[in-house]
């Protein structure tokens, strides 16, 4: 994590310079290292990334290297020319494994339905290639196993895109924990609720709707939201072993965007599950894309012997703590702002008080990215760490299926 930025008086100066050479014109002298980036996928996803990409030497100038939007890989060669003007991408490519052979090409970036993921990453990793891939890693553990393989044969850097870690208060969730101010973990309770797929006019597959369609995107919420509550669960609280689920597809059937025809939806709906952590603590799950009201209702609350902490989404800059240890006459839930230089990134942003978003999470990770290939460390989550999220989702969605209690294997 980074909090490496530019000491208060010298921010204000950063600042000037770059408004000079605005006005002036005077292009930036910059003796950073190029670090050429391939993306491949224009949707939501190829434009979070590509924000991460072009904002972050802005915010994070300790850093030695600056991505450069060398090319955008898509289908569409309209979309693409519109993406990469916008975007100020320098090319454009529309066969992946065609990006994979340019030599100037140092990181490829996977933006693409989750049914292509292991092939594009395996064969990056093969050509010696970094490559960051889009959550969740694979559509199955057994692909997801093969991409780890390939990245660790070839040992070239690697990331899985789970943003919701670098959200400033989500990170002082992890730092409290560590340092013990919770104590022994009894329960950690996570929710992912949207409201999105409730008409059932609503077709599946496509580029739009591929989220619906379970060939492209192995499952429902449990890969799509759920994947982002077990990824921040295990890196707050450790390994789950052991899960007992249930799913439910509202919605049978569904016309394909593809085949025009209607045909049975595959994917689970809606999710719920019950585990135990490593640790000896209780979880409880639920995601849905069912919940009338909600758009994107990310929240977990952990309780420890000594303190609790929760955290909502939809307010993220704050992060609420309750201590035991406080005078019973102020005991309560405090709200945390987390703005202040000394929270986790903040040093990188504005002034006290002034909060950032969403965006941001990505910016981070690009900045993790760089700052782990510049000490040779690994950034997390490697697509180790994420084949563990994987494993999780499976024994979630096995469960469902039997009824019985899974272990994660
Ligand atoms: C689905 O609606 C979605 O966009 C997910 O795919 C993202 O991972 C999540 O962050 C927000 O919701």
């Amino acid at each position: 994590m980074l909090t490496d930025g530019p000491e208060f008086p010298q921010r204000y100066f950063v600042h000037i310079q770059s408004l000079l050479r605005l006005f002036l014109k005077v292009p930036a002298m910059s003796n950073l290292k190029p670090l050429n980036i391939g993306v491949i996928g224009y949707g939501f996803m190829g434009r979070t990334h590509s924000n991460g990409y072009k904002r972050v030497n802005d915010f994070f100038p300790a850093l030695q290297h600056r991505p450069i939007l060398k090319a955008i890989c898509g289908r569409s060669e309209d979309q693409l020319r519109k993406f990469a003007d916008q975007w100020q991408y320098e090319s454009t490519e529309t066969d992946w494994r065609r990006l994979l052979e340019r030599k100037d090409i140092d990181a490829v970036d996977i933006c693409t339905p989750n049914n292509s993921h292991a092939e594009i990453a395996i064969a990056a990793a093969q050509a010696g290639k970094m490559v960051l891939c889009e959550k969740p890693l694979a559509m199955d553990p057994i692909e997801g196993q093969k991409m780890v393989d390939a990245i660790e044969a070839a040992g070239v850097a690697n990331t899985v895109w789970y943003n919701y870690r670098r959200v400033p208060a989500v990170s002082l969730a992890k730092k409290l924990i560590d340092e013990g101010r919770l104590g022994r973990i009894f329960h950690y309770r996570a929710n992912f609720l949207q409201d999105w797929t409730i008409n059932a006019d609503l077709p599946q597959g496509g580029t739009a709707l591929w989220r619906l369609d379970a060939a492209a995107a192995g499952s429902g919420v449990t890969g799509d939201l759920l994947a982002h509550c077990i990824d921040t669960a295990i890196w707050l609280n450790g390994s789950i072993s052991s899960v007992t689920a249930m799913t439910e597809t509202f919605v049978k059937e569904r016309k394909h965007n593809l085949t025009g025809k209607v045909e049975k939806v595959g994917i689970d709906d809606a999710c719920a599950f019950l585990c135990r952590f490593g640790n000896g603590s209780l979880g409880l799950f639920e995601s849905t894309r069912y919940a009338r009201g909600h758009k994107a209702l990310y929240t977990f609350e952990i309780n420890g012997e000594k303190a609790s902490i929760r955290w909502d989404l939809h307010d993220l800059h704050r992060l609420e703590y309750f201590d035991h240890a406080d005078n019973s006459l102020v005991r309560g839930w405090h709200q945390v702002h987390c703005t202040d230089g000394d929270m986790p990134y903040m040093g990188n942003w504005w002034v006290p008080g002034l909060q950032i978003g969403y965006e941001h999470t990505f910016v981070h990770q690009v900045a993790d990215f760089i700052a782990a290939i510049e000490s040779g460390r690994p950034c997390n989550p490697t697509f180790r760490d994420a084949l563990e999220t994987q494993k999780v989702c499976q024994a979630v969605l096995d469960s469902a299926k039997c009824g019985l209690w899974k272990e994660i294997a």
